[in-house]
């Protein structure tokens, strides 16, 4: 018991420590000059991602000893994926179809996204707005192919939840674009709103796969 709680007190400085390191961070930045402060920021991130997946794993370790549910931690591929829960997401932004956008999220090791709460779609928003550009629509691994009206993520999954855009008829499966119709799903990032779109438009996409559990 003693050992727990010893451990516990150790958790708390290293916690502190974060802490110190982020306000540093803080004051570093706004005494930096615009130059130097990307690549001073990625350095100390690279850093506290490093304490936080240090932490975690101890955190998780010594939970095991108590009795109290303990939060899992996770991580993603790389920075330039972003956690959202147990899943990671990246929006790419050069246009493709549909098929070869799944194809280039394949070559990943991932998928194109199925997107099923509103914590996903709220980062998908987030990030769109970042990344700007001309495009806020991006390919979502949802398509109505194999049966018109019946609407399957990439995993085979049926749709439950659905977002698309309120105050039309979407998905209307329109064939101005073609007499094939709309068989493949977009989100449009700014109103996290989906419409049914040919498969052979040209858009960005997100890729989606799941985060590593930090154990
Ligand atoms: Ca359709
Ligand atoms: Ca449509």
């Amino acid at each position: 018991m003693m050992n727990l709680i010893k451990k516990k007190g150790a958790l708390g400085i290293r916690g502190h420590a974060v802490l110190f390191v982020f306000i540093s961070l803080m004051v570093s930045v706004a005494a930096d000059s615009a130059e130097g402060q990307e690549s001073y920021l990625k350095l100390r991130l690279d850093l506290l991602k490093k304490s936080y997946s240090k932490l975690c794993s101890e955190y998780t370790n010594l939970a095991q000893n108590c009795s109290v549910p303990v939060p899992n931690c996770y991580e993603c591929p790389d920075d330039k994926w972003l956690l959202v829960g147990d899943q990671c997401l990246l929006l790419e932004t050069d246009r493709n179809d549909w098929l070869n956008s799944s194809k280039k999220c394949e070559e990943m090791g991932a998928h194109l996204a199925i997107l099923t709460t509103t914590e996903q779609h709220e980062a998908v928003e987030k990030e769109g707005r970042m990344l700007g550009g001309l495009y806020t629509f991006y390919w979502m691994g949802l398509t109505d192919i194999e049966k018109e009206g019946e609407w399957k993520w990439v995993d085979n999954s049926i749709v439950k939840n659905t977002h698309w855009k309120v105050g039309t008829s979407e998905p209307d499966n329109n064939q101005s674009g073609g007499e094939e119709g709309e068989d493949c799903a977009v989100v449009d990032s700014y109103t996290q709103s989906w419409y049914d779109v040919p498969c052979s438009y040209l858009y960005p996409r997100i890729c989606q796969v799941n985060a590593k559990l930090l154990k």
